[in-house]
């Protein structure tokens, strides 16, 4: 399936079965979506806008930009790749603010935890010290919620830090941290880097491409290595580290005889006070007196990720579901904090019963219903909310649920989960998958990550995946792309069989783990770097991230958040593959984010819009790092032996996961 240059696959062109079922029904067909507003729209998308050589950045413009046409320089003279490398670097520091300021969030959280003033506890203790130990905090006699105050604060203040590197650089292989001092490019405050960003792709300031990407990266490096890393682990402290656990996702997950609230957004102080605040006695009772069977709570993008692994809650729907989710008519309350909510939401609800609830007073929207969420009353707010949700019970009109559309998954695959799974109990290592992927069963790793939109069609990522899978290349999957693979049927472990290459599918049936594992949230991208870090470290795939035979991609990105982490892993030293960026107006930008950037970062962009082309140029990426390291050689399939069996079968014990174990 194709989408015209208008972009965008037409109603008829879905092949999600229930978004299908679900918009086929007369209820649905009242509601305008997205697919509706495709077909109104009928403009192709802008060529300038496309190629990224519009500029609106001063008031002598907008100037579109036409390359090597010397009438057609914007009226400054600013040059196409000029402004194509503005726009870009635009993008990533929007996207490291957005993680950012959701990080600061929880960092905020996180010390309100310490101090005793939230429902939250600090639950990984083991997590706890270990980043106490990395920012250089003394633990030894001390109450971890001491010690938790003294991190948070430590950690509050990367934000604006003014000098010096930001401390979690040093996780890093040896050789990365030697590239980045090489470049220039260590981060030295969070905000300081979003801000010169921003200061330097102003009109006429930072007027060289190379010079724009260098502060991209520190940026990029900033919410990798920084927000986004201090947002999981800390996050992982206060909610559990996520462990392996069964789960279900699709529309399916919503019940017709329970009050259904969908938390969507991002920031899960929230939802996690929702998830506490349901099971609430008084709340119960209320939930019975309007007829009820229960509080049936789901999630949406990836608040719906953050719940989903650490508690096992059903997701109801990924970011371009999240209508569908609401088009159903059976949600009592979507409850939504920030990011990637689409504005539609709050008409999709006009004529039905279901409240749009709007929790974070920097993201309200008009039609909406603002309850402010205050952490220092968290449970209060969340029951509050619950209540409103439960009267409203009782309003709700038709509905239509795919009851049958629901699939079973296995999520919680965070580093620390794979590394116990592989190596076991007593020997918690990366050994198993570095000796995998050396004796060729595991031919490399691949990131699918990122969004959906509605460029192309909605099983990019299956298709993706499917190619990948074939050719023994494991998939860490995150966002909402982690999601389109759970609903496509390959987070379960049986998948092994039924889509992966020998190889692949003999280390899955060992271990028990599905052939696609869900590493969490967007911000969770930062447990892929460390997932690399420690392969690395492990020894025999090179000494840094530019030599593993990995490669990610994030092929249906829609936000800016998703160029921000590409950038950061470009950064970092792994390729990265998209289907579409806006550079391609500005011939010599283009060639170097294509090409030239790998001489500073042992690593670059790729582009490709074919599903299964953009697989193979994965794997041809991965195919020639197994070849520098000289693990290439068709080596002779080894049948495990006992010993080695007994080694990857220590990880049973995980709850949830394994062939046969329950
Ligand atoms: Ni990531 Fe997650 Fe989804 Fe994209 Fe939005 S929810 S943070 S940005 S759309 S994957
Ligand atoms: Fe035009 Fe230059 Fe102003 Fe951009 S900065 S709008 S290219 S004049």
């Amino acid at each position: 399936m194709s989408a015209d240059r208008t972009g965008r696959v037409k109603r008829n062109e879905i092949t999600a079965p229930s978004t299908r079922d679900l918009l086929n029904q007369d209820l649905a067909k009242q509601v305008r979506t997205a697919y509706d507003r495709i077909e109104d729209r009928g403009m192709s998308a802008c060529l300038f806008g496309s190629g990224g050589t519009c500029c609106r950045h001063c008031n002598m413009g907008p100037c579109q930009i036409i390359d090597g046409v010397e009438s057609m320089v914007g009226i400054c003279g600013a040059t196409a790749d000029t402004v194509a490398a503005r726009h870009f670097a635009r993008m990533v520091a929007a996207g490291t603010a957005a993680h950012t300021d959701h990080a600061r969030e929880m960092v905020r959280g996180f010390i309100a935890t310490a101090k005793g003033e939230t429902p939250h506890e600090i639950k990984d203790v083991a997590k706890l010290h270990k980043m106490a130990t990395i920012f250089g905090i003394e633990i030894e006699g001390r109450d971890k919620n001491e010690i938790a105050l003294e991190l948070g604060e430590k950690a509050l203040a990367e934000f604006g830090q003014q000098d010096g590197v930001l401390t979690m650089l040093k996780r890093a292989p040896k050789k990365q941290q030697k590239v980045w001092k090489k470049q220039g490019v260590e981060p030295r405050g969070i905000d300081r880097e979003v801000v010169e960003m921003m200061h330097r792709t102003h009109m006429g300031v930072d007027q060289d491409y190379r010079n724009l990407m260098l502060q991209a990266s520190r940026c990029a490096l900033a919410d990798g290595w920084g927000a986004s890393m201090l947002s999981t682990e800390l996050t992982d402290i206060m909610f559990g580290t996520p462990v392996p656990r069964r789960a279900i996702i699709d529309l399916g997950v919503l019940k017709a005889d329970h009050v259904n609230v969908t938390v969507h957004g991002h920031e899960p102080l929230l939802a996690e006070s929702l998830c506490l605040a349901a099971e609430d006695e008084e709340l119960l009772a209320l939930v019975k007196k309007v007829g009820a069977k229960g509080i049936n709570l789901a999630g949406v993008c990836c608040t719906g990720n953050e719940i989903l692994m650490r508690r096992g809650i059903p997701v109801a729907g990924s970011f371009i579901q999240q209508e569908m989710v609401l088009a159903t008519g059976a949600v009592e309350a979507m409850v939504v904090d920030v990011q990637c909510v689409m504005q539609s939401v709050a008409q999709v609800v006009k004529e039905k019963h279901t409240e749009i609830i709007t929790t974070n007073y920097r993201a309200k929207m008009p039609d909406a219903i603002h309850i402010q969420f205050e952490e220092s009353e968290a449970y209060a707010s969340a029951k509050k909310i619950l209540e409103r949700a439960i009267l409203n019970f009782k309003k709700r009109g038709d509905c239509y649920i795919p009851t049958d559309k629901k699939f079973d998954i296995v999520v919680g695959f965070s580093h620390e989960t794979i590394n116990y799974m592989l190596g076991g109990r007593f020997r918690q290592s990366y050994r198993p998958l570095n000796d995998n992927i050396i004796n060729g069963r595991i031919k490399g790793v691949a990131a699918i990550v990122g969004c959906e939109h509605y460029k192309y069609a909605d099983d990019v990522h299956f298709q993706i995946a499917k190619e990948l899978l074939k050719n023994n290349v494991l998939i860490l999957a995150t966002g909402c792309a982690a999601q389109a693979l759970g609903r496509a049927g390959l987070m379960r472990p049986e998948a092994a069989a039924e889509y992966c290459g020998a190889g692949l599918a003999e280390v899955c049936a060992t271990v028990g783990m599905p052939p696609v594992l869900h590493v969490g949230s967007c911000v969770d991208n930062s447990r892929l770097l460390i997932a690399l870090t420690e392969m690395v470290k492990e020894g025999g795939l090179g000494e840094d991230i530019s030599e593993l035979p990995a490669c990610g991609t994030a092929p249906l990105w829609m936000s800016e958040k998703a160029v921000a982490i590409g950038q950061y892993f470009v950064a970092s030293g792994a390729h990265v593959v998209f289907q579409n960026l806006p550079i391609a107006g500005a011939k010599a930008f283009n060639k170097y984010l294509l090409g030239g950037i790998k001489e500073q970062f042992g690593a670059c962009w790729d582009v490709e819009e074919d599903p299964i082309k953009l697989a193979r140029k994965m794997i041809a990426a991965i195919d020639g790092k197994r070849e520098a390291l000289g693990i290439n050689k068709k080596q002779d399939r080894v049948l495990f032996d006992m010993e080695m069996r007994r080694d990857m079968q220590s990880g049973q014990g995980i709850p949830g996961v394994g062939c046969g174990q329950k």
